[in-house]
């Protein structure tokens, strides 16, 4: 389903009126580089297992080995995906209002490059980051190498094994990246919202507190979600073929 002219007006007039924009993005903003979303990454060797079985303390300690090759089979596929539209769309879109004193920040959580790699230079990361992992013993941070290769590698330092660097269900998200969201969030004079269900707290927050606020939020998403009730426009297309009609 493509949005129609009305929305698609709407949705640009909103944003071209704002000048600091927080975007709030989830794992449909990958989805047309090739990465499954969170609940379809379970294809092939992971079809038997649930993401709570893989991404889940509970996961690792049960068969840290399982869990590990999930991690490195998903960072290998990261390498061979590139950024798509959507995600050049909105790094244009903070070059665009940096040249007037604004910006985008973008709160993501997504554990993927792919708004670096489009040249977005404002990035929070809830849940972590799937290319580098770290020790989990003494916290010391590996390498991009570390992460595709198998066997599960040790710490060179204390010996613990290293663990991806990313925040499983039941962990607490990185107190620093939770800090910089909830500022971006209060400092925004528009939210868009691109690609989540909007139901894995406490991210799914982040777009009750803008709309909280009274601050206007635009949905891009091909299905409703959990965020549509709240949004002030939704539009019903993918990252890749609308975010560059709105922005
Ligand atoms: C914590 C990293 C507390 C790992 C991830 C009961 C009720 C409420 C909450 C809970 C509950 N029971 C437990 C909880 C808390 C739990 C939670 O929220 N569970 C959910 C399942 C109910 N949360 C946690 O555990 C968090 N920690 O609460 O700690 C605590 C307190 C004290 C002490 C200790 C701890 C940690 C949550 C983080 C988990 N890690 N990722 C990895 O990647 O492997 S979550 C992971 O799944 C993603 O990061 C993402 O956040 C989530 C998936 O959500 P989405 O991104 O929205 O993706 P999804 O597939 O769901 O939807 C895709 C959307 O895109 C769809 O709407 C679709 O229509 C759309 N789409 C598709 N294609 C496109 C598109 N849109 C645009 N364009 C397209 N082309
Ligand atoms: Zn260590």
């Amino acid at each position: 389903m493509s949005a129609d002219s009305d929305t698609i007006a709407r949705a640009s007039a909103l944003i071209a009126d704002a000048r600091d924009i927080c975007v709030f993005s989830g794992a449909g903003m990958s989805a047309e580089s090739g990465i499954p979303t969170f609940r379809d990454a379970l294809t092939g060797l992971w079809a038997e297992h649930s993401p709570e079985d893989l991404a889940t303390p509970e996961g690792w300690a049960r068969d840290p080995d399982l869990v590990w090759g999930w991690y490195r089979d998903r960072a290998d596929r990261l390498r061979t995906v590139t950024p798509n539209a959507g995600h050049r769309a909105l790094a244009d879109l903070h070059r665009n209002r940096a040249a007037v004193g604004g910006g985008v920040h973008i709160v993501t959580q997504n554990v993927d490059d792919l708004h670096e790699r489009a040249g977005s230079t404002i990035v929070s990361h809830l849940h972590g980051d799937l290319t580098t992992p770290r020790c989990s013993g003494c916290g010391r941070r590996g390498s991009p190498t570390d992460m595709l290769t198998e066997p599960r590698p040790s710490c060179p330092l204390c010996g613990a094994s290293l663990r991806p660097d990313v925040v499983w269900f039941g962990e607490m998200l990185p107190g620093d990246q939770w800090a910089d969201a909830e500022r971006a969030v209060d400092a925004c004079d528009l939210m868009i919202v691109v690609g989540t269900s909007g139901v894995v707290h406490p991210a799914a927050m982040l777009p009750e507190r803008a709309a909280h606020a009274g601050t206007p939020i635009v949905e891009v998403n091909p299905d409703p979600s959990a965020v549509t009730a709240i949004a002030d426009v939704h539009v019903p297309g993918t990252a890749a073929a609308a975010l560059p009609r709105i922005t």
